[in-house]
């Protein structure tokens, strides 16, 4: 009886499988990108899967910076079209603001790994 059942269960495998197989498509967001323009980060709070690298830049005519809220990193003063890269290893969420400008805040939120994302390999 098994033996009728088990191509039952193959195809039922397939038809769930197409999500499954779609995943690292969807999640190839490597590096996630965030504009800085007109005094605001853009989009001003985005989340990302642990390991994603996020990269800022400044798309303003005058200089901002991209600074953790406690500062515990931060980029030099961008310039126009400058870009800063920091990826994000560990959950949790981070706020950060331009020191330059202080009302300009804004957070990444970093999420655990994904099955996907994780068993991607690093560049
Ligand atoms: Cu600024």
């Amino acid at each position: 009886m098994k033996a009728f059942l088990a191509p039952v269960a193959f195809a039922a495998a397939i038809l769930l499988a197409p999500p499954i197989l779609l995943a690292p498509v969807t999640a190839q967001a490597d590096i996630v990108h965030v504009g800085i323009k007109n005094y605001k980060f853009t989009p001003d709070t985005i989340t990302v899967s642990a390991g994603t690298t996020v990269q800022w830049i400044n798309l303003d005519s005058i200089p901002h910076t991209v600074t953790e809220k406690t500062k515990a990193w931060r980029s030099a003063a961008l310039d126009t079209n400058d870009t800063y890269n920091r990826t994000f290893d560990q959950p949790g969420t981070y706020d950060y603001f331009c020191s330059l400008h202080p009302m300009m805040v804004a957070k990444v939120i970093v999420t655990p790994a994904t099955g996907a994302a994780a068993a991607k390999p690093k560049k």
